[in-house]
């Protein structure tokens, strides 16, 4: 056994036990020292050799610049859009993230929302729990087998997406910055050229400065009031205040969203409303996927 001392690592997020757990055996973790106990932090921070982050993680320039040990920093999720790679680039410091392993997962919550949406599965859930069901039938929901998807985005897991909604008959689009000619799916140049031809539009695009607001009324208003969104990539890709009015008057049906411009926060308006289904991030939440990606 060595008595050299434990490298210090600095945790910038609510890291599972999945994972703090092995990380606190091997290293000395400190937990987000910079927001909460500026004194503490510079006591540590020429010391921190790593930053231990999440997809949700903001890690700036301004954090990287006051950690002159640091090498790496790792993201516990496949989306780093809340890093700033340039500045970390500069420094020579590494950033690391977890893709392929989550895209079942994510893929299947898109399947879940786009299913819950149509098959109305958390207005029936309420509307059975108050006893409504004596005073007569839920109104009938809308067929999601063969219907349109269109998926913006067709990286890895927008292709697991696809392949999901193939076994649903679905017609499948996509937009991306390019077509993708070695897959069978009809292209799209703009997300509102996509809009107008979905009746499901399903967001698993990166997030950050690219893509910032893509989603904006225009393309809500091409999607149409038989249309509906979901978001499993990050809230920042949808006007979140353009969502809640074409949801409020009727622009699009419904939307299912696992992500929010403001998380945890999540606008009044949308959580009032019983065209939309909400879930707090949890596109990669198993065990079994937590675990593969700790
Ligand atoms: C999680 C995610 O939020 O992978 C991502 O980009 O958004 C999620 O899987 C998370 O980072 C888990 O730590």
């Amino acid at each position: 056994m060595s008595n050299q001392p434990k490298t210090d690592v600095l945790s910038v997020a609510n890291l599972s036990p999945l994972y703090a757990d092995p990380l606190k055996a091997a290293y000395t973790l400190h937990q987000r020292l910079n927001e909460t106990d500026p004194a503490a932090f510079a006591q540590v921070a020429p010391r921190i050799a790593a930053i231990a982050a999440s997809g949700e993680s903001k890690v700036g320039a301004e954090l990287i610049e006051q950690l002159p040990a640091l090498k790496i920093i790792s993201v516990m999720g496949v989306g780093y859009d809340g890093i700033d790679v340039a500045a970390a680039k500069a420094r020579g410091v590494v950033v690391t993230h977890t893709p392929g392993v989550l895209n079942d997962d994510v893929a299947d919550l898109a399947l879940a929302l786009m299913l819950a949406l149509s098959r109305q599965i958390a207005r029936a859930d309420r509307f059975v729990r108050a006893g409504q069901w004596s005073s007569g039938p839920l109104a009938l929901g809308r067929k999601m087998s063969g219907a349109r998807l269109g998926i913006v985005g067709m990286g890895r897991i927008g292709q697991a997406i696809a392949y999901r909604a193939a076994a649903f008959n679905m017609a499948i689009s996509y937009t991306a910055r390019s077509a993708k000619t070695d897959l069978p799916y009809t292209y799209h140049p703009t997300p509102a050229a996509l809009a107008a031809e979905s009746d499901f539009l399903v967001i698993i695009t990166p997030g950050g400065a690219g893509t910032r607001k893509l989603i904006d009324a225009a393309v809500l208003k091409a999607l149409g009031p038989q249309g509906c969104v979901v978001n499993v990539a990050r809230g920042s890709v949808i006007d979140e205040s353009a969502l809640v009015e074409a949801l409020r008057s009727g622009t699009i049906a419904g939307a299912g969203l696992d992500v929010f411009e403001d998380e945890p926060n999540v606008p009044q308006a949308l959580r009032e409303m019983d065209n939309v289904v909400l879930t707090p991030h949890i596109g990669s939440a198993t065990a079994q996927t937590r675990r593969a990606m700790a």
